[in-house]
Formats: C-alpha cells, structure tokens, sequence
C-alpha cells in the first residue's frame, strides 16, 4: 500500500490523503470490490470530506459550435463525421452574458463555457477573456473548454478570472488510440501542465462506455489520481452515443459498471467534486441516484450539454428534492451568497 491512510472514527475505513499514489492494480481492486463494499467506502469517503448531500449545479454553453478539425471518435462536433451538427461562429459576448445571467437565476453556481476547437487562436482569447470577465462578474464560478492551450493562454485566462479549466484525458493511455488520432495523451498532459502552472484550479476526467475494459477504466482514474495534485474537479462522462460518430452502435455500458467508477473516482481523489456529467438523460433516476451514493456531487444543470440533450431544469430540481439532496447554492455561507450575488 503507497497511500498514507487515516481512519474514519466510526468505521475505520482507510481514506487516502490527497497525495497517495494509486497503481492501476489497486484502482482495479476497488473495481472489483462486492458492490455494497465499494459504495460503503464510497460514501464514507464521501462524507469525510464533503457535506452530506451537498451538489453543485454547473451550467453549459457552447460558446463556438461544430466544424472541429479534430477526429475524437466519440464527438459529434468533429467535421469529418456526419452528425447533424452545424457549425457555428463564436458567440457574442452578450448572448453568454444572457446565458450567464438566466443560469444564475435558476439557481447554478458555476458557468463552463466550451468551444470545438483543438485549440484557441489568438484572435479567440480576446472574445473568450471578455465573456470570462463578464460571467465571473456576475459571482457565478468560471470554467472553459477550449482545447489544448499554448505557453501564455492560460496565464491569460487567470488574469480574466477564470475559476477552473477543463481538459479530459478521456481513457487510459493504452485505449486513447483507438479513440483519438489527431492529439497525444502528451498533449493533454502537457495542456493540464499549463493549466496548474498558471494558478487554476484544473476540471479533468473522461468518459466512460467506449468499449474499454475494466481494467482501462481503473487506467484512466489512476492517471487521474496520481496527478499531482489530483483536479480539483472530475468530470466522469458516460458516452453519449451520437449517429455519424465512430462510436456510435457500440454495446452499452452495464450500468452498475458507471456507478463503480464515480465511487472509485470519490475514493481515490477524496476532495475532488466529482462530476456526473454526460449520459445523465439516458441513465434515469436510480441510476443517478446510486451515482449520488457514490460520491457524485456536481451535474450539468440545463436542458443541453454542448449539442446534445441533457435532462429538463425542472426534472433535475424534483429529483433532488425527491433524494432529499441540496443544491450547493442552498449550503454556502451568506458570505459566500454575498459574494455569488445571492
Ligand atoms: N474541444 C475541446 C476539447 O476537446 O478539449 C473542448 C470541448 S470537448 C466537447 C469536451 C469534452 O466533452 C471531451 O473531452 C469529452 O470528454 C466530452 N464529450 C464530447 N463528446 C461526448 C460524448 N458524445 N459523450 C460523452 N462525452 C463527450
Ligand atoms: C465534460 O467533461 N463534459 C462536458 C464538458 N466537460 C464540456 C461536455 C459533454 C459533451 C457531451 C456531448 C455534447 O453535448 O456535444
Ligand atoms: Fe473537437 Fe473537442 Fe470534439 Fe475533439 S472533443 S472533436 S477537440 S470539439
């Protein structure tokens, strides 16, 4: 065991400290745990570090829309497939701004904002600094999408204020092949070097039901785990499959599989928010509210992802209040309310 443990008081179940290592045979071990003893330790690791029933609501807006040069095999934004997606220019600031504002006032405490591009332009940053400056000015938590960034783009988006910049690295290294061509997992890693280098908090993590094994999947969270330090924040996504894609046919992913990998995602970066992301409007209810057991604690609030579905504000708002959870606005401090702008 590489991880230095402390014991919960009432369990004594071990929960890692922020800098433990994880070989990948001991993710897979929790992979493999009996599934009422994987979600026990989930949720007690859970509990340990956040309060009970806490989840944040994130709002989405694709800020740049289609037409990307890059071969993702799972994204509906590539050019090359035939998805159905046109592309699009980038946003005015004021419509994200609208967007922004509509968000805050259903009740959604941070903002990412995403663009299909593999990487900014110049000419982008400037537009794309200006909606930062904009949402952050509204107290709602900043977070972008842009693609791969160059030395200097990051440092420019601290300065914006942005919060949080998300960069998955989508698989494990042996399956990212089969998946991506056109970027390295290098790329990625050196992308996420910049982010952290640059002072923000870093969103990373992946996606799940693309036909990678068990053992990749422990492949990916051990990459993201032993980050050092492991993001702050952790989208795991479950494949939306969308017709023109490569993926698209595949088998589906055994539900139960999902809900292990949020809990081993909860148990192996305690302190991370982990992000039910895409895929939630397949899933249902139960499926969801067993990945709530597990240790998910933020969603994709709104009735779009980038270009597909996601479930009704209204739906989600019942299913909380349904599961007895609360949204994260409802458990900040008044001070931090002040600061949100209420
Ligand atoms: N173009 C930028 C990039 O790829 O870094 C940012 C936007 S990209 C759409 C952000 C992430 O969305 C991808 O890394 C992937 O994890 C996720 N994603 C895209 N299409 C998806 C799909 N069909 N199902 C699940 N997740 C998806
Ligand atoms: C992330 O990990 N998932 C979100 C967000 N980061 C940008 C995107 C999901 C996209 C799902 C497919 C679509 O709507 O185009
Ligand atoms: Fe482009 Fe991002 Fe989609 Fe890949 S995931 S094709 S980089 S928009």
């Amino acid at each position: 065991m590489t991880h230095a443990v402390s014991f919960h008081s009432a369990t004594r179940i071990a929960i890692p400290d922020a800098s433990a290592t994880w070989p990948v045979e001991e993710v897979l071990a929790l992979f493999e745990l009996p599934f009422n003893d994987l979600m026990f330790q989930a949720q007690q690791v859970h509990r340990a570090h956040f309060p009970d029933g806490d989840v944040e609501l994130a709002t989405l807006l694709s800020i740049k829309t289609g037409g990307c040069e890059e071969d993702c095999g799972y994204c509906p934004q590539a050019a090359r497939y035939d998805t159905g997606v046109e592309a699009k220019k980038i946003l005015e600031l004021d419509q994200v701004l609208e967007a922004a504002r509509e968000a805050r006032a259903s009740g959604a405490t941070r903002f990412c904002m995403g663009a299909a591009w593999r990487s900014p332009k110049d000419r982008d940053m400037d537009k794309v600094e200006a909606m930062v400056r904009g949402v952050k000015a509204l107290g709602l938590e900043t977070c972008a999408t842009l693609g791969m960034l160059e030395e200097g783009q990051a440092d420019r988006l601290k300065d914006a204020g942005l919060d949080y910049y998300n960069h998955n690295l989508d698989t494990a290294p042996e399956f990212y092949d089969n998946v991506i061509s056109t970027r390295e997992y290098q790329d990625r890693l050196d992308t996420l070097g910049r982010v952290r280098n640059a002072g923000l908090k870093v969103c990373c993590g992946g996606i799940v039901g693309m036909g990678e094994s068990r053992q990749q999947r422990a492949g990916l969270i051990a990459q993201l785990a032993n980050l050092n330090p492991y993001p702050e924040s952790v989208p795991v996504n479950h494949l939306v499959q969308v017709e023109g894609t490569p993926l698209h046919g595949l088998d589906p992913l055994d539900p139960l599989e999902f809900v292990r990998t949020i809990a081993v995602a909860r148990i192996t970066m305690p302190k991370a928010r982990v992000r039910l992301s895409a895929g939630r409007r397949q899933m249902g209810e139960a499926v969801q509210a067993m990945c709530f057991l597990a240790g998910a604690n933020s969603i994709f609030y709104g009735d779009k992802l980038l270009t597909t579905g996601n479930p009704e504000a209204e739906d989600d708002r019942a299913m909380l209040a349904k599961l007895g959870l609360k949204t994260h606005a409802s458990t900040l401090t008044e001070a931090q309310k002040e600061r949100c702008g209420g």
